[in-house]
């Protein structure tokens, strides 16, 4: 009898699998690229209830000049060496680890896992600058789950045009992402673009965003 089978007879739901990995890659001024493949995870929605669910979401509060405001979204972050909420995460890490092994010379270790509520729910312009990706190139791997919104790539200010490589795109670019659907930002990008949720009046519901990372980078 199949697996798959067998886990429905025993009342589990299976878990998502990753599709083959085949993105399509975008090169980015000043040696950045971000790859793009839609609907990656199959059974999005039902890993999107199950995080829901069983993730321990907190909410966090930041120092923003002389007072404390709240985060506005929720976050669990899981460590290196932690057991992720779903067996579909540790697949997912897994199958982009061994994809990007020769580009990212050692593979993804953490886990961030972020709960965009509704649209009022945002990450401001910021690139992940703690850790390798201050010095030198890297991956920084998402998975989006539910609520399609969009995430928002510029260049950093100080990229000047003669940082621009001979396809190098340079102006803010625009993914909506939902579903299943990854993205991977990758070379300088995290040096030399930064990346933003902002906030969306017109959004019908939650997205969970995973966002997979080598040792130390955040
Ligand atoms: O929501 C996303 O996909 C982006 C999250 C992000 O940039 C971050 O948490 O640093």
């Amino acid at each position: 009898m199949q697996g798959s089978l067998l886990e429905l007879l025993d009342g589990d739901a299976p878990s998502p699998a990753p599709a083959p990995l085949s993105p399509e890659r975008t090169w980015l001024a000043g040696g950045a690229w971000v790859d793009v493949q839609r609907g990656w995870l199959a059974g999005s929605q039902e890993l999107y209830d199950q995080l829901l669910t069983v993730v321990p979401w907190r909410a966090e509060r930041r120092q923003m000049y002389d007072r404390a405001v709240d985060v506005p979204r929720l976050l669990c972050f899981y460590p290196e060496g932690a057991d992720l909420p779903d067996p579909a995460l540790e697949a997912a890490r897994e199958s982009l680890s061994r994809h990007y092994a020769a580009e990212l010379g050692e593979p993804l270790r953490t886990a961030g896992l972020c709960l965009y509520r509704d649209g009022r729910d945002s990450v401001a312009w910021h690139g992940d600058t703690i850790g390798r990706d201050s010095t030198e190139d890297t991956i920084v791997a998402i998975v989006s789950l539910g609520t399609a919104r969009p995430l928002l790539l510029r260049p950093r200010s100080g990229l000047g045009t003669s940082a621009r490589g001979p396809a190098g795109i340079s102006g803010t670019l625009r993914y909506n992402l939902g579903h299943g659907d990854l993205l991977v930002m990758g070379g300088s990008c995290q040096r030399t673009w930064e990346h933003a949720v902002p906030k969306s009046a017109g959004c019908a519901g939650p997205r969970i965003s995973v966002q997979f990372r080598p040792r130390g980078v955040r």
